[in-house]
């Protein structure tokens, strides 16, 4: 016995709702998942380095980290407060605007970058002889 034409209509339209509700699960587990599929990558770790600055100078002198990631510097200062200039030193990069002081048996951290690739002078300029003793200048050498 065939169904009366009406009855025919409602059942398609049952089919109908029910596509639909499931068309609207399926977006809302999808919106769901894709931030988690999406997830932005986690930001790269610091490089973490030690400086040494005392009377002989820098060291290392030549300082070489990578692009594109923090560099954390702990620049330690081993100088007793009895040299004839107080026993400070500085690290200094005029490029980057870093104005560091160290005071004596002390030590200072800092963070610089991501940095882009280049060669950045750094010197201390307070002590004996200053920026014009070749020991008290350095290079951080950033590479990309
Ligand atoms: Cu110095």
């Amino acid at each position: 016995m065939a169904l009366p034409d009406h009855g025919r209509r409602s059942k398609g339209r049952i089919i109908a709702v029910l596509a639909g509700g499931g068309v609207i699960v399926a977006l809302a587990v999808v919106l769901a998942v894709a931030p988690l599929l999406h997830r932005p990558a986690p930001p790269a770790s610091p490089v973490a380095q030690t400086l040494l600055i005392s009377m002989a100078g820098f060291s290392p002198g030549r300082v070489r980290v990578p692009a594109d990631r923090p560099i954390t510097l702990t620049i330690v200062n081993p100088d007793s407060r009895f040299h004839t200039d107080g026993g400070w030193h500085q690290f200094a990069i005029d490029a980057l605007r870093v104005d560091v002081r160290v005071a004596p048996r002390a030590q200072q951290t800092v963070t610089l970058g991501p940095l882009r690739p280049g060669v950045y002078e750094f010197y201390c300029d307070i002590c004996c002889g200053g920026r014009s003793n070749p020991s008290m200048v350095g290079r951080l050498e950033v590479t990309g």
